[in-house]
C-alpha cells in the first residue's frame, strides 16, 4: 500500500531526558495537527529531527528513543551539534530567515554554514530514501529543507515529490541578492508542487523562477527539463473547532476559573479594556514597534489611561541567536521605560509575560480581551489571529491586523493597519476601543465563518489532492 511521507525540521513530538530515563510526547503544534489525518492513514510516517542532539546521546539510549519514536510512526533524523548551530541556528535562521523576512540587514551568509545546509539536507534525503517504496508521495515543509525535493527526486526520479512553504517567499529583488540563489531554486523544483501561503508569495516564487533559471513559466506551471511543475497557494488554516470549543469549555462563562483569568478579569469592565499580543519572541514580528506605537495611542488619547491595558505574551525562540538576544534585551527597555513613564499606583499598562504558556492559559488570553493586536512586519501567515478569531465564541471582539501577515488577504474584516505607521495604530486602536457591538459581532461572523470552512485539515487535503493531480500531469507529459 502506497503511503504518504511528511517531512519536517522537527518531528511533531517532544522528547525529555532526565538521567538516563526519557519521556516521548506528541507536540501539539499547528502542523502537528494538521497532518494528524494524512499521518495517521495507512503506513503513513513523518521523518525529522527529535530536538535531542546525538552527541549528547549514549548509542544504546540512542537507540532506545529511536524505538520509542518509531512507535508513533516517526523516524528520526540524527543530527549533531555541530549540525544543529550552523544548519539551523546559522545558514536557517540567519541567512534564510532574514532575507525571506526582507530583513537584509540581518541576514549573515557563511559559506562554512552554506556547506552545512547542504549536508544536513543530504542527511533528510538518505532517511527518507531509506523508507521510501515506489509509489509513494513525499510531503516536504519549510525553509530548512529547501534542497530536499531535487535531492529525493535526482535518487527516486518517480516519485511524486510536494513542498510547502510556511515563511513568505520574497520578491525577485531580494532573493536575487542570496548567494545561493540558482542553488535554492533548483532544490525546490525538485518537487512537482510547490505551496505557498499567498498568492503573492507564489508570484514572487515565479517571477524569481522565470529570470534568474530562464525557465518557461505559463501561467502557474513551469517546464523544466522533461517535467512540468506546479505552483499554487493554500493558505494554511487552524484546529477551527479545537479552539472554538476550548473557548466554549473554559471561556467567560466557565465556572472553573484559573488564577490567570481571576487576575485578568480584575481589569475587565465596560470601562476597562484589555488588549492582547501573543507572538513568538521574533524581530518579523514587530514587538518594539508595537510597544513604541502604543506608547504613540496613550501620549495622543491620554482619556484612555487607567482604562486600557496591553497583555503581551512574548514566548522565547531561537534565544542563541544574537539578533533574538538583541531583540530581548530592547523589549525589556522599552516596556520598563513605559510602564516607568505612565503607571499609577493601580495601573500597568503594559503586562508582560516572557515564557510560553499552557494552552488553557492561552485560550484565558483569547477569551478575555477585547482587542487583538496582532502587528507583524512580516509574516508568512500568522495563525494567531486566525485562533483569536475562533475563540470569540460570543462574537464580539477586534482583531487589529497587519497587512503584511499572510492571513490579512483572507481576514479583510479585521483592521488591516500597516505597522510601521504609529498614527494608522492609534487611530485603529480607538476604533476598535469605541466599535459598535453590532459591527464587532458582524465582522466576526464573516471572519468565523471563512476559517471554520477552511480548516488545517481541509487545508492539507486541498495540497494533497492538487499534489496527486500532478500525477495526471506527469503522465500527459510521458505520452506527448
Ligand atoms: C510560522 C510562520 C505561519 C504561541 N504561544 C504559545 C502558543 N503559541 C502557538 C499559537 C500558534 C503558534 O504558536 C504560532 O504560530 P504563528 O503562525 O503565529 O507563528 P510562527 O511560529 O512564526 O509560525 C507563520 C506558521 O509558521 C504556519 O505556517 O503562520 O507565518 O512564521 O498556533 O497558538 N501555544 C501555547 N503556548 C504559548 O505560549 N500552547
Amino acid at each position: 500500500m502506497n503511503k504518504t511521507i511528511i517531512v519536517s525540521n522537527r518531528l511533531p513530538l517532544q522528547v525529555s531526558i532526565q538521567d538516563n530515563s526519557f519521556k516521548v510526547v506528541p507536540s501539539v503544534g499547528g502542523l502537528a495537527t494538521g497532518m494528524k489525518s494524512v499521518h495517521a492513514e495507512g503506513n503513513g510516517i513523518w521523518i525529522g529531527w527529535s530536538g535531542i542532539p546525538e552527541n549528547d546521546l549514549s548509542p544504546e539510549l540512542s537507540e532506545e528513543i529511536d524505538s520509542k519514536i518509531r512507535d508513533a510512526k516517526c523516524v528520526s533524523v540524527p543530527l549533531t551539534n555541530e549540525d544543529i548551530e550552523e544548519y539551523y541556528e546559522g545558514f536557517s535562521n540567519r541567512a534564510l530567515w532574514p532575507l525571506f523576512h526582507y530583513f537584509m540587514e540581518y541576514s549573515n551568509f557563511e559559506q562554512n554554514e552554506w556547506e552545512a545546509y547542504k549536508r544536513v539536507n543530504e542527511k533528510f534525503a538518505e532517511v527518507v530514501i531509506d523508507n521510501l517504496e515506489d509509489g509513494d508521495t513525499v510531503w516536504v515543509h519549510d525553509y530548512q529543507l529547501l534542497l530536499l525535493p531535487q535531492l529525493i527526486k535526482d535518487k527516486k526520479p518517480n516519485t511524486t515529490i510536494g513542498f510547502f512553504l510556511h515563511i513568505p517567499f520574497p520578491s525577485y529583488e531580494i532573493f536575487r541578492t542570496f548567494p545561493w540563489r540558482e542553488e535554492i531554486l533548483t532544490g525546490m523544483l525538485g518537487a512537482d508542487l510547490l505551496g505557498f501561503h499567498t498568492y503573492d508569495y507564489e508570484r514572487h516564487f515565479l517571477s524569481s523562477v522565470k529570470r534568474i533559471m530562464r525557465l518557461e513559466v505559463q501561467f502557474n506551471e513551469i517546464s523544466y527539463h522533461d517535467r512540468i511543475i506546479k505552483v499554487d497557494s493554500f493558505p494554511m488554516g487552524i484546529d477551527y473547532d479545537k479552539f472554538h470549543n476550548a473557548a466554549l469549555e473554559h471561556g467567560n462563562d466557565s465556572e472553573e476559573k484559573s488564577d490567570l483569568r481571576k487576575r485578568l478579569e480584575e481589569h475587565i469592565s465596560e470601562d476597562k479594556k484589555l488588549i492582547l499580543s501573543i507572538d513568538r519572541m521574533d524581530y518579523t514580528k514587530g514587538i518594539p514597534n508595537r510597544i513604541k506605537a502604543f506608547e504613540y495611542f496613550l501620549d495622543n488619547y491620554p482619556e484612555y489611561k487607567e482604562r486600557v491595558r496591553l497583555v503581551m505574551l512574548a514566548v522565547p525562540s531561537r534565544s542563541n541567536v544574537p539578533q533574538y538576544q538583541k531583540l530581548k534585551r530592547e523589549t525589556d527597555e522599552l516596556v520598563g521605560r513605559i510602564n516607568g513613564k505612565f503607571a499609577t499606583v493601580s495601573w500597568t499598562p503594559i503586562w508582560y509575560f516572557y515564557r510560553s504558556m499552557p494552552f488553557n492559559n492561552l485560550i484565558d488570553l483569547y477569551t478575555s480581551s477585547d482587542v487583538a493586536l496582532i502587528t507583524p512586519i512580516r509574516d508568512g501567515m500568522n495563525l494567531v489571529a486566525k485562533e483569536y478569531v475562533a475563540t470569540r465564541t460570543k462574537g464580539n471582539g477586534v482583531l487589529i491586523l497587519s497587512e503584511m501577515a499572510g492571513s490579512s488577504k483572507e481576514m479583510n474584516e479585521a483592521l488591516l493597519i500597516n505597522p510601521n505607521s504609529h498614527e494608522d495604530f492609534a487611530v485603529s486602536l480607538k476604533r476598535a476601543l469605541t466599535m459598535p457591538l453590532e459591527e464587532q459581532q458582524t465582522r466576526m461572523k464573516f471572519l468565523q465563518k471563512r476559517l471554520k470552512r477552511y480548516d488545517v485539515e481541509k487545508w492539507a487535503d486541498e495540497f494533497l489532492k492538487s499534489l496527486e493531480d500532478t500525477k495526471n500531469l506527469k503522465n500527459q507529459n510521458v505520452t506527448k
